[in-house]
């Protein structure tokens, strides 16, 4: 266990180096979202794997969930300056989900896709090898619905927007597609370590 500062003190020298440029620690865990939170019944939630355009896999929830399960302790990064440190996270690893689904990834980039519309490009790299899960427990409990509730993607060593809420699929492409935000002047990829915030930076 890391031993945290009151909040406001400067981090302690075992932390710092792990605060990206420009971030500051925070204790709560704040609500970000573009727009109103979705709501799927677990009966009408599904997700679904396409290369292109062509779906290759669809997944029920119990489908889902009869995966194996794997927990992950992570530091995560928001691009509005906060970061948190060991948030700690259980759902299915990109890497199991795509075993099951009987595929190598097919090409080098992804889309991410969610109920309310929102969408992130990660590369594949930076999703497989133990990297990035679709996450359904945060500390222990089920998503809440403003963090995602009932699956998210977690790909933590990026900014935090690339770990869409509410994400029902995910789409492989030939090339790197822009997302939501990335499409409104992110960074196309959003590395932390390198302060990739703006497309320019
Ligand atoms: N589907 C979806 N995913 C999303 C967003 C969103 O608006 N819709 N916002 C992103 C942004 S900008 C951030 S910083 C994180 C915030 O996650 P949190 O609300 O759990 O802190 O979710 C990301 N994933
Ligand atoms: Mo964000």
């Amino acid at each position: 266990m890391v031993t945290r500062g009151f909040a406001g003190n400067p981090p302690a020298s075992d932390q710092s180096d792990r605060i990206p440029p420009g971030q500051h620690l925070v204790r709560d865990f704040p609500v970000l979202s573009a727009g109103p939170t979705p709501r799927v019944s677990l009966e009408n939630w599904s997700f679904t794997l396409k290369i292109g355009p062509r779906p290759v896999k669809r997944l029920t929830w119990a489908e889902f969930n009869a995966l194996p399960q794997t927990k992950m302790t992570r530091d995560i990064h928001c691009v509005t300056k906060w970061s948190k440190l060991n948030t700690s996270w259980s759902g299915v690893l990109i890497d199991d989900l795509l075993a099951d689904a009987g595929l190598e990834p097919p090409t080098s980039h992804a889309l991410a896709h969610s109920y309310d519309g929102y969408s992130t490009n990660v590369p594949v790299v930076d999703l497989i090898g133990g990297k990035a899960m679709i996450a359904t427990h945060y500390d222990g409990k089920p998503l809440t619905s403003d963090h995602g509730s009932p699956a998210r993607l977690l790909v933590p060593h990026l900014y935090f927007w690339k770990s869409a809420k509410w994400v029902n699929g995910l789409q492989f492409t030939e090339r790197d597609e822009a997302g939501f935000w990335e499409l409104r002047g992110y960074h196309i990829y959003g590395d932390p370590w390198r302060e990739q915030r703006y497309s320019g930076d």
